[in-house]
């Protein structure tokens, strides 16, 4: 495929390229530069113009069809995590066992469906539509957008519309992994006061009291979050905050030493330098969604 499909092969800012197995649209303006895989939607890089690079990649990234990129922004849909983990109306979507963690769109090949090139930003959407009779584990019609906008902020809008016939309820994370100095030299503020389920400890209910810091495997799922966050990184004398819409809840996720070693397309001593903040709708902010009905998950990422 070429972007001349768009009946206009001269983009400024955009091109198609190939890496290994995967097809890869690059985006360079006079802002940022970023790179997406058709495969999954999935944004794998995003760096501002003379600025260190906000999204993290592994070193270790493989391009394999039918695989998720590990880093980048993976969409998670139509359920976040282990699907035995999900409330019952997002569970009795299903059918089948041994469902994929992180639903069923990561690794297929989303239609590039148009770039916008402006002054300030190059908007990319992709879509997906799933089709009951295609798959049997997640058997409704729907369709899914993702709208990428590369410019002074890093903007993802997901949209899901029903196009069942009955209503459909789903979970759904844009996991987004950041790149920093050193996990020792981070925080994260805006969850003071709200509830976390600690999938490490039984997913028992906790309370969060100021900022996040890290001392070891972490993995939580935050409720009752609110719409601006920040992760502070002294060790580059960064704050990158986070803006989001339609979402109350949020994945934080540090896989620390012993987890690093069981990761795929991970480095052993990679959990150094990421830390993952994944806007989302997960348990109890999980989405029900009428025939015909909208509903979009927006985070906006600013250094
Ligand atoms: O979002 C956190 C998490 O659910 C972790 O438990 C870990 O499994 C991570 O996602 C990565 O999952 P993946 O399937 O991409 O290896």
């Amino acid at each position: 495929m070429d972007l001349n499909v768009f009946g206009s092969s001269n983009f400024k800012t955009a091109a198609l390229e190939q890496r290994d197995e995967l097809t890869l649209l690059r985006i360079n303006n006079t802002h940022a530069d970023a790179l997406i895989a058709l495969q999954g939607a999935q944004l794998l890089e995003f760096t501002q113009k003379n600025k260190r690079p906000l999204i993290w990649l592994s070193e270790q990234a493989e391009f394999k069809r039918g695989q998720s990129v590990r880093g980048g922004i993976p969409v998670c849909w139509p359920w976040f995590g282990d699907i035995q983990r999900n409330p019952d109306a997002v569970k009795n979507m299903t059918a089948g066992k041994n469902l994929p963690a992180h639903g069923v769109v990561r690794n297929q090949t989303w239609i590039l469906e148009s770039i916008a090139e402006y002054s300030d930003s190059t908007e990319v959407t992709l879509s997906y539509a799933t089709v009951a009779s295609a798959q049997p584990e997640w058997p409704h019609d729907a369709t899914l957008k993702l709208t990428i906008g590369i410019g002074k902020t890093l903007r993802l809008q997901l949209s899901t519309v029903n196009n069942s016939r009955a209503a459909i309820s789903f979970t759904q994370a844009l996991h987004t992994y950041f790149a920093i100095s050193d996990i020792h030299a981070i925080e994260i503020n805006g969850f003071d006061n709200t509830r976390y389920i600690d999938t490490l400890d039984d997913w028992r209910e906790h309370a969060q009291q100021g900022a996040i810091q890290f001392s070891g495997e972490t993995d939580r799922v935050y409720l009752d979050v609110p719409p601006q966050l920040e992760l502070s990184d002294r060790g580059w004398q960064r704050r990158i905050a986070l803006r989001t819409r339609n979402a109350t809840s949020a994945i934080v996720w540090n896989p620390w030493i012993d987890k690093a070693q069981r990761l795929s397309q991970f480095a052993d001593e990679a959990w150094q330098r990421m830390v993952c903040i994944e806007t989302a709708n997960a348990l109890t902010d999980n989405v029900t969604l009428a025939p015909g009905a909208e509903h979009t998950l927006e985070v906006e990422i600013t250094e």
